[in-house]
């Protein structure tokens, strides 16, 4: 087990920390515990991305701002001492932004192999988030098809693992090979985005913001807002389960990738985040409650499934195993999607 050693950090590095924790939940803990090679350049990869991310969920800042800063977030990150202080006073994640000349100091410092994988992830995701910002703005039905849909994916999560995929094997940790096979990278970045997307639809909402297609949900209901209407609760389940079984293609791919990973601590941090989706997955499926309220999977669920993420794949396939028949369990018949969810589930527990 690795241990970070904040006396020997330099003071940025410490308070680059000081945000890891304060922005991210689930992946602060799991990078602290990544083997010393791979410790910084994964944290302050996941602090560019945040602050990338900060930028393009603010819905304070004008479109005229907010474009030019996410294409050229990567001049941003060479500026030493550049900050960004005008962000909307209730965004969650302000403060980093507000400090992050200790990011642009530590970035400094990492060996140009890293820097230059986080500087070419970070050009394209800050130029696919603008051409969806633009989009939304321009085009009031904002995603359409599920190819935009899986393109919007692929920005803000798939490249994040073909970059994490690059760092690891440039760190020895991963087996080249996953280099040669992107659909499987792509697969863990999509099924995280998309499981984050399903059940975070009240909160976007809420935030005026839609990431389903059309081309799904305007089979059960006319308009975007009906969804969410109570009368409509059975049409918008129908349409979650559409939504769950296009996540649930990426779930042996996601298994097949976690089988090149090489070392402890970068299967872990691989590891957490998948089963949790699974469990996530499983928790809002056919759960009425997505359409009121932000559903999220208990302490106690989540220290348990960190538990089993931890040891090997063996473990990990076995949760999957576990979550895909709960799922396939509470199938219900009367869902449009029923044949089509049972043979995925069926599919994925052969796959195991
Ligand atoms: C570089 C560790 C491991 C091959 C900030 C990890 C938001 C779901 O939308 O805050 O605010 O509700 O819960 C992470 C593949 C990306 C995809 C993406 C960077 C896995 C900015 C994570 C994470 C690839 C765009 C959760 C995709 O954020 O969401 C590093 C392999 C960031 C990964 C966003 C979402 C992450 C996400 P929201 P969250
Ligand atoms: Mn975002
Ligand atoms: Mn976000
Ligand atoms: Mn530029
Ligand atoms: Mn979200
Ligand atoms: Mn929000």
């Amino acid at each position: 087990v690795f241990e970070r050693n904040p006396a020997k950090e330099a003071p940025t590095l410490r308070e680059c920390f000081k945000y890891l924790d304060m922005t991210s939940r689930s992946f602060s803990a799991v990078i602290q515990e990544l083997n010393p090679d791979m410790l910084v350049p994964t944290a302050l990869f996941y602090l560019v991305l945040r602050g990338l991310d900060t930028i393009e969920d603010d819905m304070t800042i004008d479109l005229k701002t907010k474009e030019p800063l996410l294409r050229h977030f990567n001049d941003k990150m060479k500026i030493e001492g550049w900050t960004f202080t005008e962000n909307g006073p209730n965004e969650k994640d302000r403060e980093l932004l507000v400090h992050f000349d200790v990011v642009i100091a530590e970035l400094n410092k990492i060996g140009k192999n890293y820097y230059d994988i986080i500087e070419d992830i970070t050009i394209k995701m800050g130029n696919g988030m603008a051409d969806y910002a633009l989009n939304a703005e321009f085009n009031e039905n904002g995603i359409q098809t599920i190819e935009q849909y899986e393109e919007y994916c692929h920005y803000v999560a798939g490249l994040v693992g073909d970059g994490l995929t690059r760092l690891f094997v440039e760190g020895k940790y991963a087996n080249p090979a996953l280099l040669e096979r992107p659909e499987l990278t792509e697969s863990m970045g999509q099924f995280l985005q998309k499981t984050n997307i399903i059940r975070d639809v009240c909160e976007d909402y809420h935030d005026k913001r839609r990431f389903w297609p059309k081309d799904i949900w305007s089979k059960y209901v006319d308009n975007w807002d009906d969804l969410f209407k109570p009368e409509n609760r059975e049409k918008a389940m129908n349409c979650s389960s559409e939504m769950i079984l296009n996540s649930l293609k990426h779930a042996d791919e996601c298994l097949f990738y976690m089988a090149g990973i090489k070392e402890q601590s970068v299967f872990n941090f691989v590891a957490i985040p998948q089963v949790m989706a699974i469990a996530t997955i499983e928790l809002i499926f056919r759960n009425p409650a997505i359409f009121e309220k932000n559903v999220k999977i208990t302490k106690g669920d989540a220290c348990a499934l960190m538990l089993k993420a931890t040891q090997n794949l063996r473990v990990v396939s076995g949760v999957f195993k576990d979550y895909v028949r709960r799922i396939a369990k509470k199938n219900d018949p009367r869902d449009p999607n029923f044949l089509e969810i049972s043979a995925a589930c069926g599919r994925i527990e052969q796959f195991i």
